[in-house]
C-alpha cells in the first residue's frame, strides 16, 4: 500500500492517513541514525560534525545571509510531543521534520502505565496521548510521508513502561516503532510497580525490543527531575545507568542499541558548568561503549521560555565538549506545561542553531583533563558510585536497596539524606502477579524471553518458534487481529468531524496545539508591581474579548516599575481566507542580482529630504549600509541632508549623472508632500531628462498609488527597507531598458 506523496503546499490530511489503516504495515523496523558527512563543504563552509543535508527544510533565520544552507548536526535531535491528540502530533511532527527532527517521541497520557493491557481505539489524552495501535499506526504511516518529503529518515519514540510494558513492546516491534524508554527502575521509583515484577516484564520487554534492533533509552533522568537537589543525585544516577545497561545486556541487547538518558543536572544560578562537566566525563568513562542520548534540563525550570532557551544551549555545549549521539529537546517552557506546536519547533531550533554553531569545536576547544579540580571531581563521583553499589550488594542486591531508600536520596552519597523513595518487595501495584514456570512450559513465540524449550530464531534450515503454531504476529503481522475504535464518542472521527467546517472551508483560527482551540499568548509590560500586574493583565485579555484568560508567564522588572506578563487567552473568530485582500508581495531580488546590476550601470542615487522638512532618519535606513541601505549593494549615494529645495536636488542629479532620486517627505500638512512630488516630476520634464532618472518618494504618508498619480515612478511607506527600492529600482531599469 503506498501513499500519494505529500505536497508542501497541502496540509497532511488526517482522514487519507485513517482510510484503510488496518492494511497498512511498517516500511521497517529498528533505529535509524543520521548518515554523517566528513567535511561537508555547504555554501563557503567545511562542516567536521555535520550529515547529509535534508531535501526539504526550513534554515534557521540568519540562513538567508548564507546562501540558505541548512546544515545538520551529525546527532539525532529529538522533540518531545505530547497534545493530547494524536492527529494534532502528526501536524506538529512534520513541522518539526522540517525544522531539522528525526526522533518523534511521544508522550503517553498520565496513568498509563498502570493500564495493564493494551488500549484500543483512539481515545483524547492529558499531557499525552493513549498509545494504542491504531494511534502508532497512523502515526507511522505519517512520518513515513513526512519522511519522504523532508528526505531523512524519522525515528518514531515512546514508552515502554507499566504493567503492560511487554505487550506494548510486542506492539511497537510489530508497528516498527524505532525507540523506546525502558527501565524497571522508573516502574519501581515512580509508579510504584511491584519490583520484581518489574524486572521480569523488563526482561521480557527488552527482548523483543532487541529483536527488531529499537534503541532503548534508561530512565536514569527521572532521578534527576524528581530529586529535591539534582546536583546531588550524580553518583546514584551513574548507578542506575549501570543497572539498566547490565540488566539490558543480560538480556540480550547489544550496547550499540543501548542509550544512556543523561541531562547535564544543574542550571544557572548555580556554577552549573563546573558541576555538570566532572560529571558528563565520569558518565563517558564509565560507559564508553553505549550512546549517549543528551536531555535538555528542566528540572528548574519554571515559564521563563528565555531562560531555558540559554540553559538549553549551555547544556548543548557539553554536548559538544563530550559527546552525544541523540540531542533531546524538551519544549522550552515545560515549567508552565504549554508543549505548544511553536515551543516544540523553537526548542528543535536552539538545538540546531547550537550543534551547528559549535560545530567541530573540539578542534580548538577541550576540557582540560589534568586540572586538578576536575580531575579529583571526576574521580570523586567514579568512587561515590562504586561505593554506592557495593553498600547495596552488601545490602542484599538492587530490591534491599530500593527497600533501604537508597535512591533518589537528597544527599551526595554515601551522605544520606534519609529522604530517598522507598518501595516494598512485597508491596506496589501488580504484587503477587509472577507465575513460576512449570517445567514443561512452552511459549511458540519468537523472541520470547526465557526458557521456552524451543529453538530461538530460524537460523540456517532451522525452525522458528513459532513453527508450531503457523507463526506468530513478529514474524507475521497480518496475524495481528485488527481492533477499530471501541469507544463512539471518544475518538478521531468525533474530533474531526468538530473541525470539518474549518478544514472544508479552510477557515484560519489561531491554534496552540489542537486545530481550532483558539489559543492566543499576548504579551505585555505592565507598569505595575507582580500582583496588580497580573490582575490587570486578566481585565485587559476581558476587554480584548478573550475567553479563560490566564497569566502563564510573569517576570518582574523592578518592583515599582513595572512587570512583563504573557497572558493566555481564547479568541474564538475564525478567518475565512477568501475574504482577505492579500497584497502581492514586492519581488525581492537576490543580493548577487542587485550587486551585479549596480557594478555593470555604475548606478548613481541623489537623496534629500525637500521642503522644510528636518526628518532624516527614514532616508539614513534607505541608504546606509550600516541598516542595510542601498549602499549595501554599492549604490555610489550622495546625501544631500534636510530641508533641500527640489530644484537643487534636480540640479545634483544632473551634475553627478544619477539616475536614480530619492526624496524624503515626512511632513504632509497642506499637501507639502504632494506639491514637491509634482514639482520635482514637472522640473525634469522640463529640463529634458525626466526619462533618464527614476524619481522616488519615501515618507510615513506616502503610498505608492499617491507617489504615481503625483508624476512619481514610486512611493514607499512605513516598513521599507533597503532591498525594497533596490529591488524596484533593478526591476524598473531592466524593464524599461535603462
Ligand atoms: C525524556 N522528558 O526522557 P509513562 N519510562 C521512562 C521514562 O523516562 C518515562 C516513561 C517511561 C522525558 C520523558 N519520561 C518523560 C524511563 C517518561 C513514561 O507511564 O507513560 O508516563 O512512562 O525525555
Amino acid at each position: 500500500m503506498s501513499d500519494a506523496p505529500l505536497d508542501p503546499r497541502v496540509k497532511i490530511d488526517i482522514q487519507a492517513l485513517l482510510d484503510g489503516i488496518q492494511d497498512y504495515r511498517p516500511r521497517r523496523r529498528g533505529w535509524q541514525w543520521r548518515e554523517p558527512v566528513p567535511d561537508q563543504r555547504l555554501f563557503e563552509f567545511t562542516y567536521r560534525e555535520s550529515s547529509r543535508p535534508l531535501e526539504r527544510s526550513i534554515p534557521l533565520p540568519a540562513a538567508h545571509y548564507f546562501d540558505d544552507i541548512d546544515p545538520q548536526p551529525e546527532c539525532v535531535i529529538t522533540t518531545e510531543i505530547a497534545s493530547g491528540r494524536f492527529e494534532d502530533d502528526i501536524r506538529r511532527m512534520r513541522m518539526a521534520a522540517w525544522h531539522g527532527a528525526d526522533h518523534m517521541m511521544v508522550i503517553r497520557t498520565a496513568g498509563q502505565s498502570h493500564i495493564d493491557g493494551l488500549l484500543e481505539g483512539t481515545p483524547e489524552g492529558v499531557g499525552g496521548v493513549p498509545i494504542t495501535r491504531k494511534q502508532v499506526r497512523v502515526t507511522r504511516r505519517a512520518l513515513d510521508l513526512i519522511e519522504d518529503e523532508v528526505g531523512r529518515p524519522i525515528n518514531y519514540h515512546s514508552y515502554v513502561s507499566g504493567v503492560a510494558g511487554p505487550e506494548i513492546a510486542v506492539m511497537f516491534a510489530e508497528e516498527g516503532v524505532a525507540g523506546a524508554h525502558q527501565d524497571p527502575q522508573y516502574n519501581v521509583l515512580y509508579r510504584n510497580i511491584n519490583m520484581y515484577r518489574s524486572f521480569v516484564d523488563a526482561a521480557e520487554a527488552k527482548h523483543v525490543m532487541a529483536s527488531v534492533r529499537m534503541l532503548q533509552i534508561d530512565g536514569a533522568h527521572n532521578a534527576n527531575a524528581t530529586a529535591i537537589k539534582a546536583w546531588k543525585v550524580m553518583p546514584e544516577l551513574l548507578v542506575q545507568h549501570a543497572i539498566n545497561c547490565a540488566f539490558s545486556r543480560a538480556v540480550g541487547m547489544r550496547s550499540e542499541d543501548i542509550a544512556l538518558s543523561t541531562v547535564p543536572p544543574d542550571a544557572a544560578p548555580a556554577p552549573c558548568m563546573r558541576m555538570d562537566i566532572p560529571y558528563a566525563i565520569a558518565l563517558r568513562d564509565f560507559f564508553g561503549e553505549y550512546r549517549m542520548r543528551a536531555q535538555q534540563n528542566t528540572r528548574y525550570m519554571e515559564s521563563d521560555a528565555r531562560e531555558a532557551t540559554v540553559a538549553h544551549v549551555m547544556n548543548v555545549l557539553i554536548s559538544r565538549l563530550t559527546s552525544a549521539d541523540i540531542q533531546s529537546t524538551i519544549t522550552p517552557d515545560e515549567g508552565r506545561n504549554v508543549p505548544w506546536h511553536y515551543n516544540n519547533i523553537a526548542a528543535v531550533d536552539t538545538a540546531k542553531q547550537s550543534l551547528v554553531g559549535m560545530d567541530g569545536l573540539r578542534e580548538m576547544v577541550t576540557v582540560n583533563r589534568e586540572d586538578p579540580e576536575l580531575k579529583a571531581r571526576v574521580r570523586k563521583l567514579k568512587e561515590r558510585a562504586v561505593l554506592f553499589l557495593e553498600a547495596m550488594l552488601a545490602e542484599g542486591g538492587y530490591f534491599a536497596g530500593v527497600e533501604e531508600a537508597y535512591f533518589v536520596d537528597s544527599g551526595e552519597y554515601p551522605e544520606t539524606n534519609d529522604d530517598g523513595i522507598v518501595r516494598a518487595s512485597d508491596g506496589g501495584v501488580a504484587e503477587g502477579t509472577i507465575v513460576e514456570r512449570a517445567d514443561d512450559y512452552m511459549a511458540p513465540v519468537c523472541h520470547h524471553f526465557g526458557e521456552n524449550h524451543l529453538p530461538e530464531s530460524a537460523g540456517d534450515g532451522e525452525g522458528k518458534p513459532c513453527d508450531l503454531i503457523g507463526g506468530c504476529t513478529l514474524c507475521d503481522i497480518d496475524r495481528v487481529p485488527w481492533t477499530d475504535e471501541l469507544d463512539p464518542t471518544d475518538n478521531v472521527h468525533e474530533r474531526l468531524s468538530r473541525t470539518a467546517e474549518m478544514r472544508e472551508r479552510g477557515l484560519i483560527k489561531p491554534e496552540v496545539q489542537w486545530a481550532g482551540d483558539g489559543v492566543v499568548v499576548v504579551t505585555m509590560f505592565l507598569p505595575a508591581g507582580e500582583r496588580v500586574a497580573e490582575a490587570a493583565a486578566l481585565e485587559l485579555g476581558r476587554a480584548m474579548n478573550l475567553a479563560d484568560c490566564e497569566v502563564i508567564h510573569k517576570r518582574v522588572m523592578h518592583p515599582a516599575e513595572g512587570t512583563l506578563i504573557e497572558l493566555r487567552g481564547r479568541l474564538d473568530v475564525a478567518i475565512d481566507p477568501t475574504t482577505l485582500v492579500i497584497p502581492e508581495p514586492p519581488e525581492e531580488l537576490s543580493d548577487e542580482e542587485i550587486r551585479d546590476f549596480v557594478a555593470e550601470h555604475d548606478l548613481k542615487v541623489v537623496a534629500a529630504t525637500v521642503g522644510e522638512d528636518e526628518h532624516s532618519v527614514g532616508m539614513r535606513e534607505i541608504l546606509d549600509i550600516k541598516h542595510g541601505g542601498l549602499e549595501k549593494w554599492s549604490f555610489d549615494c550622495t546625501y544631500l541632508g534636510t530641508s533641500v529645495p527640489v530644484e537643487k536636488v534636480l540640479d545634483a542629479a544632473i551634475e553627478h549623472a544619477a539616475t536614480v532620486v530619492l526624496i524624503s517627505t515626512i511632513i504632509s500638512h497642506a499637501d507639502i508632500h504632494r506639491e514637491n512630488m509634482e514639482k520635482l516630476a514637472a522640473l525634469a520634464a522640463e529640463k529634458g531628462v525626466r526619462d533618464r532618472l527614476l524619481l522616488i518618494s519615501g515618507g510615513t504618508q506616502v503610498t505608492d498609488e499617491l507617489a504615481r498619480s503625483w508624476g512619481m515612478d514610486a512611493g514607499f511607506g512605513r516598513g521599507t527597507h533597503g532591498v525594497d527600492v533596490a529591488s524596484f529600482i533593478v526591476r524598473t531599469m531592466r524593464e524599461r531598458g535603462m
